[in-house]
This record gives structure tokens, C-alpha cells and sequence, in this order.
């Protein structure tokens, strides 16, 4: 495959309202993000994916965009995030903008002009339809925000179409006027120096909702190459497709270089494992090893070089991954250590969520009045209407809520944990007295210097880019694999758990220690007692049956 710089880069994803407030007012804005350059530098970084700082009236915090070329006044102005591209340039981080194309805000100026009259110019870049015969919603679409997916309009007497909330009025991508419109402002938005896109929910783009086709519509392939050749192809730009149906057979034609469509993108299929199949992500279920073992090895092995992969535990819509599938009580550094090695040593673009690289972890709330994520809200109000006790569905919302990533960035110990010396829009979480950035980098052994070997690594050894991937047969809780590139063979070992495991690997003669997360020797690997969430990274022996 073709080489591009984001296939050896780490990105860090930065959630601006939560990242670092400079003006008091509980925001976190675009200066603060300048601020902290210095910090992102020394980590080592490549890249930030900026979720969206586009002028909106935060209904989804800012994945509802009423001017996608003005910057939201909260955030700071145009200068400032000029500025934040300069100086990330400077530092050999590039800026990755968030792309919020599959609908607006309601208060965007094309849909106050589209609900004017059926006979707006703008009417058609919005997605509407008549009532059902009984007057009803046209079809069951539903929203991902709880309820029906169709909102009626008065003045005009039709439904029009919100996959998300009631304010998230989708966009009409049938319309050519629309999609030019849309690849103009993308325009925009490169000549200014950016490093790329990340491209929010673009699996939904292609629906057919009279159809009630919303996910990889037909038209959806076709929609992404016309806008490679109008917007982003040959201009050396990260895009990364957020697609919640994709398979590895779907990833290809995203990624596959030849398709000039993208560079890659996120799937969700690890993410579904602790939810009981068929149901939602609020319907709990415990994960099952030997399930995330399959699924990773699936997508490691399946897209081969005809695609790429991209690698994250976090995001802002995910709760933090210690909390989730490690230990962020007695282990919560080992464990953190863990979940990192396990993943920056697979093939794929490794994404860090702020606070990540500190071993944030989930907070807990004991009533809905703490919930600011309008999903959680939504679906808190239609569970309790079918009689779910507030309890049931607080404890969902502790393990699977959203705010769990949006809490405050931890910084120091100070009041606010140094993000504001306002008050801030989301409780920080209690737990900054212990865990913040400035006790992990006075901590040689802290979880941010292991993110930080990570990364290096990562630029100094192609296996870790281009090495193949083979999964070993081990116990269940024990996630053991192999990478090879040339004649070079590293064995990456885990214990997934609190227990010791056992690992008995008596042929493979250790060469060199590449990373571990204990004092463990490592000269044999024969019958192998693991201590709980150990880990480690060691170049074996090339050997003939290896
Ligand atoms: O997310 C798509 C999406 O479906 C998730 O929002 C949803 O929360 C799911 O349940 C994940 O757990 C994207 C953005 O990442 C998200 O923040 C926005 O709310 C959403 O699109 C709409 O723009
Ligand atoms: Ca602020």
C-alpha cells in the first residue's frame, strides 16, 4: 500500500468544551487548547481531531452547526483558530476538523429559509415528507435520540427528518445545489492549513428514508469519491469516516486507496460487545475476552492491504475504557497500561481521548439532574414513560453514558482540577486530586510516559505500521499476538484481568524487552505466571515454525 503520513501518526482527540477554559467562564475555548500545544508536543502526537467549534446553539454540543465557516463565540473567534493551526503547524501537529454533514442545526440559516414554504430554494436541501395516511409519521424511523426520527411542521403540514434530535434536521444529500454547497465550505476550511476531516455519522448520508434505508445507502460511495475529487483527494489529508455499520468488507471501499474515497474509518464493532445483542448500548451485558480477541484478529486480518484501520478505546460519545473493560480501582495504572500496549502495538492509526493518556476515568451521578448529554436525557425520560425504575437506568447511564468523557480535563490538583477558575458547565470529576497531568508528569512511571514510549515506537519501528498480525491461542482472559514485518517477530502478551493467568510459550527465546508494564523477568517465557493485567511487548527469535 501507498505510504501516508497518517498511517505512522498518533492522533489525540481534544473535546474543546471540556479541554481548558482560559477566560473564566466554565467553557473550555480555543486558547486553552493553544495553551496546552506544548503538553500535546511532549507527548508526541501527530495530529488533533478537534470535535466541532462551529457557531451552534448547542442542542448536541456542537454536532448541531448553524454556521459551519463562523467559530463558536463560546470557543473564541476565526483568529484564534488561525492561530491554533499555526502554532499546532509549528509543532508538527496538524489540525483535524470535525465534518457534521449528514445534518444541521435547525437554526442553520438554510433550514429557517427551508421551513419557510414548501417552495424555498432551500426546501430541498432537507429531507421531508408528507403524513401517513393517518395523519402520522411518515414511517417508524426512529432517532438515535429516542422517539420518532420525523418531526411535524406546521406551517408547511409535513414531517421533516432528524436522525438525531428534533434540532439535528437531516440534509437532503440527493441535492447536488446541497452537496456542492457543502464541499465549497470543506474548501474553506482546507485553504486554511488543516490536516484533514473527520467525518461524523457519513455511513448515513446515502439513506433512502421512504425506503427506510438510512445506513450505506447506494448512492453512499458514489457521494464520497465526488467529494475526494472535489475537496480533500491528493491534498495529503487524514480523513477518517465515523461509521457505526461498517464491516471489514465496507471499510475497503472507504479505504481502499484506489476508491480515492477515505483514509479510514472507525468502527464500532468492539464497542457492542458488553450490549446484549439486538438490544442498545443501555441494555448491559458483561465482555467476554475470547469476543474482543475475535473482533480485533477480524479486523487486523480481513482488511489486509486493501484498507486501513483505525484503533481507539475513547471518544467523547464512549465511556473511559479503564472504568469500562480494565480496573480504575487497584489497577488503574497497570490495567491503564494494558489497554494502551494492547492497542498502539495493533495495525491502525492509534486515537487517544484527552485524559486518556492520565487514566481518567467514568464519574458517577445519582440523579438526572447531573446529566447534561441530551442522549442520556432523552432516553432517561422515554425509559422511565415505560417504567423502568430511575435507578435501572441511572446505573445504564453511569456505565454507558456519554458524560463520562466530557467531564473536565484534569490538569492539577488545584479547585476545578486547573481547568477553569470559573465555575465548570460539567462537575469535574472528584477524583483530580490523584489524577491529573501535572502528578503524571512529575511520575516517571506514570501511564502519560507510557503513551509517550508508545507513540515513539511507533515512529521508530515500521513493524508496528506494516507488521501482519497473528493472534495466539491462549487462555481466555490472556490476549496474546504476534506481529511480523521483514524478519522481525514481537510478541505482544496481556492478562485481560484481575486474577494471574498463566501463558506457557516454552519455544520462544526472548531477544529484547520492547515495553512492559511490571518489573516481570522476561528471559522465559515458559509456563508463565501473569500477574493481573500484565503486560508486555518482547522481539523473539526469528524461528522457522515462528
Ligand atoms: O455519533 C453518532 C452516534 O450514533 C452516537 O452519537 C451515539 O451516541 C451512539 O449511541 C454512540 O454511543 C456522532 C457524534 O460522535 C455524536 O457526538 C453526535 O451526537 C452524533 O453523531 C450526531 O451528530
Ligand atoms: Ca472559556
Amino acid at each position: 500500500m501507498q505510504q501516508y503520513w497518517w498511517q505512522s501518526t498518533v492522533v489525540y482527540q481534544v473535546y474543546p468544551r471540556s479541554f481548558n477554559d482560559t477566560n473564566r467562564d466554565g467553557i473550555g475555548d480555543l486558547p486553552g487548547i493553544i495553551e496546552k500545544l506544548d503538553y500535546l508536543q511532549e507527548l508526541g502526537i501527530g495530529a488533533i481531531w478537534l470535535s466541532p467549534v462551529y457557531q451552534s446553539p448547542n442542542e448536541d454540543n456542537g454536532y448541531d452547526i448553524s454556521d459551519y465557516q463562523a467559530v463558536m463565540a463560546e470557543f473564541g473567534d476565526m483568529a484564534d483558530l488561525e492561530r491554533l493551526i499555526a502554532e499546532a503547524k509549528q509543532r508538527g501537529i496538524r489540525i483535524i476538523m470535525d465534518l457534521v454533514v449528514n445534518h444541521t442545526s435547525d437554526e442553520h440559516g438554510w433550514f429557517v429559509e427551508a421551513r419557510q414554504s414548501k417552495a424555498n430554494p432551500y426546501r430541498d436541501y432537507y429531507v421531508w415528507a408528507d403524513p401517513a395516511a393517518d395523519g402520522g409519521v411518515p414511517n417508524q424511523l426512529q432517532s438515535t435520540f429516542s422517539g420518532s426520527a420525523w418531526q411535524y411542521d406546521d406551517t408547511s403540514q409535513q414531517y421533516y427528518l432528524h436522525l438525531f434530535s428534533q434540532k439535528q434536521p437531516d440534509l437532503n444529500w440527493q441535492n447536488p445545489q446541497m452537496r456542492q454547497a457543502i464541499y465549497d465550505m470543506m474548501n474553506f476550511w482546507i485553504d486554511k492549513g488543516i490536516g484533514g476531516f473527520r467525518l461524523d455519522v457519513i455511513d448515513l448520508i446515502g439513506k433512502q428514508p421512504a425506503q427506510g434505508i438510512t445506513g450505506n445507502g447506494p448512492e453512499l460511495h458514489h457521494y464520497l469519491q465526488e467529494m475526494n475529487q472535489a475537496t480533500f483527494g491528493n491534498r495529503d489529508l487524514l480523513t477518517v469516516g465515523e461509521t457505526w455499520g461498517a464491516t471489514p468488507a465496507i471499510a475497503k471501499l472507504y479505504s481502499a486507496p484506489e476508491r480515492h474515497e477515505l483514509s479510514m474509518v472507525f468502527q464500532f464493532e468492539h464497542v457492542g460487545l458488553d450490549e446484549q445483542p439486538g438490544k442498545s448500548k443501555w441494555d448491559l451485558q458483561a465482555l467476554r475476552i475470547s469476543e474482543l480477541k475475535r473482533v480485533f484478529a477480524k479486523w487486523q486480518t480481513e482488511l489486509g492491504d486493501q484498507g486501513w484501520n483505525s484503533l481507539f478505546w475513547n471518544n467523547h460519545d464512549l465511556p473511559r475504557i479503564i472504568s469500562r473493560w480494565g480496573n480504575d480501582g487497584q489497577y488503574r495504572v497497570k490495567s491503564g497500561k494494558m489497554l494502551a500496549i494492547l492497542l498502539h502495538m495493533l495495525k491502525g492509526t492509534p486515537y487517544i481521548y484527552q485524559g486518556e493518556e492520565i487514566g481518567m476515568t467514568n464519574r458517577v451521578v445519582h440523579d438526572i439532574s447531573e446529566v447534561a448529554d441530551v442522549e442520556s436525557r432523552r432516553m432517561y425520560a422515554e425509559r422511565l414513560a415505560n417504567g423502568y425504575s430511575p435507578a435501572d437506568i441511572l446505573h445504564s447511564i453511569n456505565v454507558k453514558g456519554r458524560d463520562n468523557a466530557r467531564t473536565p480535563m484534569q490538569w492539577d490538583a488545584t479547585e476545578q482540577a486547573g481547568f477553569t477558575t470559573g465555575q465548570p458547565w460539567l462537575a469535574v470529576n472528584p477524583n483530580y486530586a490523584t489524577i491529573n497531568v501535572a502528578a503524571a508528569l512529575v511520575d516517571p512511571d506514570s501511564l502519560f510516559y507510557t503513551y509517550q514510549k508508545l507513540i515513539r515506537l511507533r515512529q521508530n519501528n515500521p513493524i508496528m505500521v506494516w507488521g501482519s498480525f497473528e493472534l495466539l491461542a491462549t487462555a481466555e482472559s490472556v490476549f496474546a499476538y504476534k506481529r511480523r514485518y521483514q524478519n522481525e517477530t514481537w510478541l505482544v502478551v496481556n492478562n485481560f484481568s484481575n486474577e494471574p493467568q498463566q501463558i506457557d510459550l516454552p519455544a520462544e527465546k526472548v531477544e529484547t524487552v520492547i515495553i512492559q508494564n511490571d518489573e516481570t523477568e522476561l528471559t522465559s517465557l515458559a509456563n508463565l505466571q501473569l500477574t493481573p493485567w500484565q503486560s508486555f511487548v518482547v522481539k523473539v527469535a526469528e524461528s522457522d515454525d515462528n
